[in-house]
């Protein structure tokens, strides 16, 4: 899978590919999904490659975690109504294909969809 250096998000935050940008700070970065599963659908990714995903970076940098869990709720209230799903695929057989950790944030429209 997807597991190259730089991953797709590092080649974003060098402006190597566009994406929408919504936030950004020296830590992290906001972006529109590419395939939105929702109304909003926004990704928040910490700009350190060191951890794969959501277990590894609540053990090496749980302060990071908490910033990526507020950032989800700031854009949320800024982009839609404040209310909002946080999904962190974590490996191949859960969905994860970018192995650079990364938060979904979804918000709009999901009272019909289970949660897949
Ligand atoms: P996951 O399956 O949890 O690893 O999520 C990866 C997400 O990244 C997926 O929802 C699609 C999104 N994505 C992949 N490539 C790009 C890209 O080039 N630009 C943007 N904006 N999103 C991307």
């Amino acid at each position: 899978m997807s597991e190259q250096t730089p991953s797709i998000f590092t080649k974003i935050i060098n402006r190597e590919i566009p994406a929408e940008i919504l936030f950004e700070n020296d830590r992290l970065i906001a972006i529109r999904d590419i395939a939105p599963q929702a109304p909003m659908h926004l990704l928040v990714i910490p700009k350190s490659e060191n951890f794969q995903n959501v277990t590894e970076l609540a053990a090496g940098d749980p302060q990071l975690l908490a910033e990526i869990v507020s950032t989800a709720h700031n854009l949320a209230t800024l982009h839609s109504n404040g209310e909002y799903r946080l999904v962190f695929n974590t490996g191949e057989s859960a969905g994860q294909t970018v192995f650079h950790v990364h938060a979904h944030v979804l918000s709009g429209g999901l009272q019909e969809h289970t949660l897949a």
